[in-house]
């Protein structure tokens, strides 16, 4: 259709973008951002990724579009944040670990430009795991110094086996389990699994906080990260870097 049309020539057209979501410490130190990919159509405006996302996979086309973000990513790493100690969390489709071509890309760019280990995330949802291969794609990624989020935990199925079983480095807790913050004083079940998440020794990161009332809430429980439009929201490469020079 005309969409999958448009968006193959989106990466000639150099119309793809990446936002940047910074996230937070608990104490409100700056410690990275999550990559949001974005696209300026040519008629439509800047688009969010569920306009275009399930189109790109359906279509194939998040591979060479995943492709052309991680460079960007890593050229980020690699220039304006190098020496900064700020990581950056890149989203991945179950099509792009289809076979080892990632992994390989990976492995290339990160030798090419010395990223230290730890300062590239790879985050993907519970149900890439379900897929054939998976856990050895993952453990390549692992050896390659590259961490592992689960992101939106909670909101797929088998969660707590996965922990036990996998090699992830960090939960994203899905923001469904805070917004319960909006009406109530307390969020039982979240309390429980970052308690859970800690137990296990994992890296916990809270997505979607909102308010000071969560924040305070989160500070309680001892998350180690924070992402939310109370802190932040995705914004242009530019708009980060410049944090950069803002910093004490
Ligand atoms: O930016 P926004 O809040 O609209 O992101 C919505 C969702 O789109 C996110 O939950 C994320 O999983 C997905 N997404 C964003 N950027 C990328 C990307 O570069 N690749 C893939 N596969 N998904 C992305
Ligand atoms: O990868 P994932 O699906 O988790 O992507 C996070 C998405 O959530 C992005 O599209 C981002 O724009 C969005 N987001 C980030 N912070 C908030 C927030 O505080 N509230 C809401 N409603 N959405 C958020
Ligand atoms: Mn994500
Ligand atoms: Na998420």
């Amino acid at each position: 259709d005309q969409l999958t049309q448009q968006l193959r020539q989106a990466l000639a057209r150099a119309e793809l973008r990446l936002h940047l979501q910074p996230q937070f410490d608990i104490e409100g130190r700056l410690r990275g951002a999550e990559v949001l990919l974005r696209w300026q159509h040519p008629h439509q405006g800047l688009l969010a990724p569920a306009d275009f996302v399930p189109v790109a996979e359906r279509s194939g086309l998040i591979r060479p579009i995943g492709a052309w973000l991680m460079e960007q990513s890593i050229a980020l790493l690699a220039g304006p944040l190098r020496g900064s100690g700020l990581r950056l969390s890149v989203n991945v489709s179950v099509q792009q670990l289809h076979d080892d071509t990632l992994v390989e890309q990976l492995d290339a760019l990160l030798s090419r430009h010395c990223i230290a280990p730890g300062h590239l995330v790879v985050e993907v949802v519970e149900s890439l795991l379900l897929a054939p291969g998976m856990e050895a794609r993952l453990a390549k990624l692992r050896a390659l110094g590259v961490e592992i989020a689960l992101d939106d935990f909670g909101t797929g199925y088998s969660s707590l086996r996965y922990l036990q079983e996998l090699s992830v480095d960090e939960i994203k807790l899905d923001k469904a389990f805070i917004d319960p913050l909006h009406q109530a004083e307390d969020a039982p079940l979240a309390r429980s699994i970052i308690a859970m998440v800690r137990t296990l020794g994992l890296r916990l990161v809270v997505e979607g906080v909102e308010s000071a009332h969560q924040v305070d809430f989160l500070r309680r429980q001892g998350v180690d990260l924070l992402q939310g439009y109370h802190l932040a929201r995705p914004e242009p490469p530019e708009a980060f870097l410049a944090r950069l020079d803002a910093r004490a």
